[in-house]
């Protein structure tokens, strides 16, 4: 039998519901341990906050987090809230001994992350970052592949996270819904919302970053304020891209931006291997494209991986074989994944701990680009 977990839910954002919906359906999908109540939702809006529990059948609402924090019967505190939020909030709940959940990225910066991570790992709470494109089936299946050495020595590490939704200069920053453009609220700009992905999955896959050298850029300078009206500086970098050396001596390019016409979610990566090489789209999320030098000659080529037989990753929870699942799933495998992690005393991935080390190699990108030199990553135990 699963028992109640209780969460409560701070922030009904995009992000609010891609969770909500997680809680929902995993044990419809998954025999996990516990059995997810929606016990209260909290945001500022009340008004929003109940049509959000209307819909996603929380029990309750509140507008103050830290009264859902003293509340008795919640078990987990889910932070979706801006950046800006994520340590007050998660170090609250540390202390009072709730299980807790947080966006990506952790913090606004590395010193923060290191307090949020102290705060979990002494209270002794379950703790878990939400960098949920780990769980797309392909790339767990990428994960599974190079740990069984099937790629060899890796030489090559590619990423690029790619949208185009801020070009327009009329675009307002900051307040409700445009907190993303606002560096005292979200510590960066595609840095911290989009390369924090690319970075996530790469230290997954590839293991730890040695050296950075950065570049960012701002290309509209000024925007009104979404509630004042009134024009001011933009403080985000709408472009980011860096070279990186890996621990293990491979090299890589990373790069995000807003500003690429044509992409809304362009996020690819490449890996390229001494015996195979692997490539993955999330627009194609459920295919992986691999290529072995160890075929025999007359066939080998890239071959695409159609990630839908119960054989791997997630996918015999589904459907039958040959049928897809989307990016929303990804968010109920990190559901799942935590269910289980908790009852069985073990850690969840990403931990807090884990999405420090990513949140140190922001850090890094942002001092490269600023004093424009190469920087060293500090490194994290794990
Ligand atoms: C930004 O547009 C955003 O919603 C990010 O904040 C998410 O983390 C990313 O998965 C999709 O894009």
């Amino acid at each position: 039998m699963a028992k109640p977990l209780n969460i409560a839910l701070i922030g009904t954002g995009f992000m609010g519901r891609t969770h909500s919906n997680a809680y929902r359906k995993v044990r419809n999908f998954f025999n996990v341990p516990y059995d997810p109540v929606l016990k209260v939702v909290c945001a500022r809006d009340a008004a929003k906050t109940k049509a959000f529990a209307d819909t996603w059948g929380y029990e309750s609402t509140e507008s103050d987090w830290r009264k859902v924090i003293e509340r008795k019967d919640v078990d987990v505190i889910d932070i979706c809230t801006p950046n800006n939020l994520h340590a007050e909030i998660a170090i609250a709940a540390a202390e009072a001994g709730k299980m807790i959940l947080c966006e990506k990225p952790l913090s606004m910066d590395g010193p923060q992350g290191l307090k949020m991570v102290e705060a979990v790992e002494k209270a002794g709470v379950p703790n878990m970052v939400w960098y949920n494109y780990r769980r797309v089936p392909a790339v767990t299946l990428a994960k599974k592949l190079i740990a069984e050495g099937k790629l060899g020595r890796i030489f090559h590490y590619r990423a690029k996270f790619l949208q185009d939704w801020t070009i327009n200069p009329e675009l307002p920053q900051g307040g409700n819904g445009l907190w993303r453009l606002d560096a005292s609220v979200s510590g960066s700009g595609v840095t911290g919302d989009l390369l924090a992905h690319c970075i996530d999955t790469a230290i997954w896959l590839n293991g730890d970053m040695d050296e950075v050298c950065a570049m960012t850029e701002t290309f509209v300078k000024e925007r009104k304020h979404t509630e004042t009206g009134q024009v001011q500086k933009v403080s985000i970098d709408d472009a980011s891209a860096f070279l990186a050396r890996f621990d293990n001596g491979s090299l890589a390019t990373f790069e995000s931006t807003r500003y690429a016409r044509g992409h809304k979610a362009l996020y690819t990566f490449e890996i390229n291997g001494e015996h195979a090489s692997i490539f993955w789209d999330l627009h194609d999320l459920h295919r992986l494209q691999y290529f072995d030098y160890r075929d025999a000659s007359e066939t080998r080529g890239w071959k695409s991986i159609h990630i839908t037989d119960g054989d791997h990753p997630y996918m015999s929870h589904w459907w039958v074989p040959g049928l897809q699942i989307g990016y929303e799933h990804t968010f109920v495998h990190q559901v799942a994944d935590f269910l289980e992690a908790v009852g069985k005393g073990e850690k969840a991935q990403p931990d807090f701990r884990e999405a420090y080390r990513t949140q140190l190699i922001l850090d890094a990108v942002l001092k490269s680009a600023a004093d424009h030199n190469w920087q060293k990553v500090e490194h994290v135990k794990p």
